[in-house]
């Protein structure tokens, strides 16, 4: 079975990171992760995460590191992260997500983040910091 990828964006501007709380499915319901989705047919993780910062945020948005590491989510589904940061537009939760937050290294806390976020959260919340 090939797995499919799930591609994650740890957004990051003026020293802080987006967390986005998901609306559905209700099992993930108000738990805060890194916005993003799943590839579609020939996509590259790359222009999966182009595609899914602006249909989820209406943000135009440019990948600029892969964090490394591979996050195993439900059956079947794996999660891959990549630093970003805005080209242009401001974040608006458009679908799937009903709050936004910049979260600024000591606020990372505050939410309630997806477990297998949390890995990656902490590693850009580093790079945030030593930036
Ligand atoms: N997921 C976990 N962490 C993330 C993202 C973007 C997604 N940072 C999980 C939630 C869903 C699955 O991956 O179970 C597919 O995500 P989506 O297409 O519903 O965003
Ligand atoms: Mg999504």
């Amino acid at each position: 079975m090939t797995e499919t990828l799930v591609v994650g964006g740890a957004l990051c501007r003026d020293g802080r990171l987006l967390a986005a709380r998901r609306s559905a499915p209700p099992e993930l319901a108000g738990r805060w992760e890194l916005p993003g989705g799943k590839l579609e047919p020939g996509e590259t993780p790359e222009q999966a995460l182009v595609r899914e910062l602006r249909e989820e945020l209406g943000v135009e948005a440019e990948p600029v590191e892969r964090i490394p590491g591979e996050w195993p989510l439900k059956p079947g589904y794996v999660l891959q992260v990549w630093t970003a940061r805005l080209l242009s537009g401001e974040p608006r939760p458009l679908e799937d997500h009903d709050e936004l937050r910049w979260l600024g290294p000591d606020e990372s806390e505050s939410v309630d983040w997806l477990d297998q976020d949390r890995p990656a959260v902490a590693e850009a919340v580093r790079r945030l910091r030593v930036s």
